[in-house]
């Protein structure tokens, strides 16, 4: 089993003090985080309880962590993914009170599962997931747990994706909340985080412009809304690629080129794919793509460009920039992928995952969920929730009370004709 990272590090002190600076940074731009800490030093609800995370290990995500132990948590944390975790970030959350951190960046997958092994030895009452990881290892391996555990949260859309599976074939035997499905998270997390922060760490990485590129972006959903959005906003030509009818045509009608892959596949000069699903760039695309494209993922498996078979069509292969690995094909053309084919936008070198304000948001919701499964745990049954409306609306009016704006409120007859069904012309 792993260990903690400070246990791991050869200068854990002055990683410590530079993960620190980092949460302290994040911390001034999240004001529901700061509310909620406020509210839950002063009525503890987390006490007695142990929570065990698994979520990009970067300093938002350590205020989230924070704030639960400031609520009374025994909190155990590791990664979600091998490469997006920050050591530092990692170092300063291992020394806060009652959190113990077991993520290190770039580690196996032996030590990966073993983080997360290490985090489910703390007993925990209440899961935290970005991609379901703990859900999979607490039902594969640890099923004598589930008694004791009263629910869990998750955070992304694959990870409900495969929650509401294992629901559907009667396997999940907890309560866990849909944190992706949201208004707060989707809306904003989805559309403008994955869009932002994905560009940000594709440029960065690069030093390439988006300007006069044909960005394709596979999927558009929710992420390839925001990542098409985004990269059309910095004068790209942005190419849509769908399976679902009516986001084909969603997409068209915004004004994005539509056409299948094996098309897009010879015009396109960066590839971004944001499906969820598997094998979305294949052999048959590669064959077909222009010298030195660019090759991302910002979906949370790296399963969406088959690196295998690109693999095996290269000559060589070679680090071409940091984080960004080319593959030689035998007619001299050269594919860059970077982050190996993770998510873009966490697992580059320099990524930072999403923007503060954005994953502010996002975890305050998870924060209210946590808080609703202490207090009304037992109203839920196994299986997939829906996060209460009026979780969700709590923390849009704590974001709305920050930022200074004020909204109005129905009147009595305006609530009243709303709900009323006689009111005709
Ligand atoms: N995400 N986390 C970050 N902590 O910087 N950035 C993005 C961070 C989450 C986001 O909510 C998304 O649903 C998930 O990562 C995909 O793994």
């Amino acid at each position: 089993m792993t260990a903690p990272i400070t246990e791991q590090l050869d200068d854990p002190e002055s990683a410590r003090e530079s993960g620190q600076r980092k949460m302290d940074w994040a911390r001034q731009h999240m004001p529901i985080m700061a509310a909620l800490r406020e509210e839950f030093e002063e009525d503890q609800p987390f006490a007695g309880e142990r929570i065990a995370m698994a979520m990009h290990v970067e300093a938002k995500t350590a205020v989230l962590a924070e704030v639960l132990a400031a609520g009374g948590a025994e909190v155990a944390m590791t990664g979600c993914n091998p490469l997006s975790t920050h050591d530092d970030v990692s170092a300063a959350l291992d020394s806060v009170e009652g959190v113990t951190c077991y993520a290190k960046r770039g580690v196996e997958d032996e030590a990966y599962y073993g983080a997360i092994e290490a985090t489910i030895a703390h007993d925990p009452t209440i899961t935290v997931d970005d991609g379901m990881d703990l859900v999979a290892a607490i039902h594969e391996d640890y099923p004598e747990l589930i008694d004791t555990i009263v629910g869990g949260a998750e955070e992304t859309t694959t990870g409900v994706h495969r929650l509401r599976a294992m629901d559907e074939d009667g396997e999940l035997k907890y309560p866990v909340f849909a944190v992706n499905d949201t208004p707060m998270k989707r809306l904003f997390d989805n559309v403008h985080g994955t869009g932002e922060s994905s560009l940000a760490s594709i440029a960065m990485t690069t030093n390439l412009s988006w300007a006069g590129k044909t960005v394709v972006v596979a999927g558009y959903g929710y992420c390839g809304k925001g990542v098409a959005k985004k990269a059309s906003g910095q004068n790209a030509d942005v190419v849509v690629t769908e399976v679902e009818p009516r986001r084909a045509l969603e997409a068209h009608m915004e004004g994005y080129d539509v056409m299948p892959m094996e098309d897009a596949a010879e015009i396109g000069d960066v590839f971004l794919t944001t499906t969820g699903n598997r094998d979305v760039v294949v052999r048959e695309h590669f064959e077909q793509m222009q010298d030195g494209v660019l090759l991302a993922n910002a979906g949370h498996f790296d399963v969406e460009v088959d690196l295998d078979a690109l693999s095996d069509l290269a000559v060589d292969t070679y680090e071409a920039r940091d984080g960004v690995q080319a593959y030689e094909m035998e007619d001299g053309r050269r594919l860059n992928v970077l982050a190996e084919g993770r998510l873009v936008n966490l697992a580059t070198p320099i990524a930072l995952g999403h923007p503060v304000e954005v994953m502010d948001q996002s975890f305050g919701v998870q924060a209210v969920c946590v808080r609703e499964l202490v207090e009304n745990g037992d109203e839920y049954g196994a299986g997939v929730h829906d996060v209460p409306d009026r979780l969700d609306k709590e923390v849009a009016e704590i974001k709305l009370a920050a930022e200074g704006v004020e909204f109005d409120e129905l009147t009595d007859a305006q609530a009243e004709y709303m709900d009323s069904w006689q009111h005709g012309t």
